[in-house]
C-alpha cells in the first residue's frame, strides 16, 4: 500500500526516515525543555512532544516551495521545513544567527528562505495570514499549497471564520490543519466548544473536510497525500482535523494537573514513535541495536547544535531598529 504512495524511495528508506524525523523532533524538544529549566533562555516556551506524527507525516507530502505557517507551538514545524536545529536553538537563545535574528524567540520562528512564515503568538492570527499567502499563490498561478496549523482553542476565535469564508469563496489553495491536542491552555475543548466535532462547521463554509488519526505517522501521510494532491491540482481549500495529544503542559511552566494519569497513559500507549518502531520491527526494516544507534546519533547532533548556538554572538546593538518596519 505504501509503495504506491512513495514514488521516490523504497518503503524501508521512507519509513525509517519518518521515524528518524519524529525522533529528532522528540529529542530536540526534550533538550529545549532541559535548556529552559537550566534558565538558558526565558519567555514562553510551548513544546510539541506527543504531536510529532502530524508534522512528520504532513512534511513528507510537501515540496520545498510549499508554505507552512503555524502557532507559537512550532519548533518542530520549523525543523521540518528545513530550518536547522542550530538556528532554532540560536533563536531561543536570542542569538544573531537565530532564524529570526534572535529577536523572535520560541514563539516566533520564521524563515522566508524556507517558506516557514512563523511562529505566531496571537491565537488564530496565522489563519488570515495563511489565507493571504494562498491568495498570492492563486494570483501568481503557482502550483503551491499553504499549510496552516492551528489549535483546537483557535477554532473558537472569530477571525478564522472570516478567513474560511474568503478561502472558500475565492478557491484558495490552503489546508487548515487543526492539531486537536484536546486542550487549549488548560481547558478541555469540549467545555468551550458548541459542537462535538470541529469539522461539522466545514459545510457552513462549503469546505471539504477530513478527520485523521494524528498519532500514527503512516496514517497521516497516507490520508493527507491525496488531499494535498487535490488542493494543488484544483486550487481549493480544505479543513483537516488531526486527533492528537500533547504529553506535557501547555507551556513549560504548566504542570498540567487538570487531566488524569489514566488519560495521559492512554495516549502514551499510542505513542507516535512506539507505533512506528513496532511497524519497522514488524516489517524487518530495523533491528533493536539500530534504534539505539539512531538515538545516540541524533542526540549527539542536537547537543552539538545547542553548543554551537550557545557560543554564537548576540545581535549587534545597532540592529535594534531593524526588522521593525518593512524597508
Ligand atoms: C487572541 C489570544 N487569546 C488568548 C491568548 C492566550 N492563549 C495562548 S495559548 C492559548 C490556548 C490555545 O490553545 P490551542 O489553540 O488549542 O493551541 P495549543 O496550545 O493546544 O497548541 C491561549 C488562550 C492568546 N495568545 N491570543
Ligand atoms: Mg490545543
Amino acid at each position: 500500500m505504501l509503495r504506491s504512495l512513495c514514488a521516490t524511495s523504497s518503503d524501508k528508506e521512507f519509513t525509517i526516515d519518518l521515524y528518524q524525523k519524529m525522533l529528532r523532533y522528540r529529542l530536540f524538544e526534550e533538550r529545549v525543555n532541559l535548556a529552559y529549566t537550566k534558565q538558558k533562555f526565558s519567555g514562553f516556551c510551548h513544546l510539541h512532544i506527543g504531536q510529532e506524527a502530524v508534522c512528520a507525516g504532513i512534511g513528507a507530502c510537501l515540496t520545498k516551495d510549499d508554505y507552512v505557517i503555524a502557532s507559537y507551538r512550532s519548533h518542530t514545524q520549523a525543523l521540518n521545513k528545513g530550518i536547522s536545529p542550530e538556528q532554532v536553538f540560536a533563536e531561543l537563545f536570542g542569538k544573531a544567527s537565530g532564524c529570526s535574528a534572535g529577536k523572535g524567540g520560541s514563539m516566533h520562528m520564521f524563515s522566508r528562505e524556507h517558506r516557514f512564515m512563523g511562529g505566531h503568538g496571537i491565537v488564530g492570527s496565522q489563519v488570515p495570514i495563511a489565507t493571504g499567502i494562498a491568495f498570492a499563490i492563486r494570483y501568481r498561478q503557482e502550483k503551491l499549497v499553504a499549510i496552516c496549523y492551528l489549535g483546537d482553542g483557535a477554532m473558537n476565535q472569530g477571525q478564522i471564520y472570516e478567513a474560511f469564508n474568503m478561502a472558500s469563496l475565492w478557491k484558495l489553495p490552503v489546508i487548515f490543519v487543526i492539531e486537536n491536542n484536546q486542550y487549549g491552555m488548560g481547558t478541555d475543548y469540549h467545555r468551550v466548544t458548541s459542537v462535538s466535532e470541529f469539522t461539522s462547521r466545514a459545510p457552513g463554509f462549503n469546505l471539504p473536510w477530513r478527520v485523521i488519526d494524528g498519532m500514527n505517522v503512516l496514517t497521516v501521510y497516507q490520508e493527507f497525500l491525496p488531499i494535498i494532491t487535490e488542493v494543488r491540482a484544483k486550487m481549493l481549500p480544505y479543513l483537516v482535523e488531526m486527533k492528537t495529544y500533547r504529553y506535557l503542559g501547555h507551556s513549560v511552566s504548566d504542570p498540567a494537573t487538570y487531566r488524569s494519569k489514566e488519560e495521559l497513559s492512554h495516549y502514551r500507549q499510542n505513542d507516535p514513535l512506539s507505533q512506528m518502531a513496532d511497524y519497522l520491527k514488524g516489517k524487518g526494516f530495523a533491528r533493536e541495536d539500530e534504534f539505539e544507534q539512531w538515538d545516540n546519533d541524533i542526540r549527539a547532533e542536537i547537543n552539538a547544535a545547542e553548543v554551537r548556538a550557545e557560543a554564537a554572538a548576540a545581535p549587534d546593538e545597532a540592529s535594534v531598529d531593524e526588522h521593525v518596519f518593512v524597508d
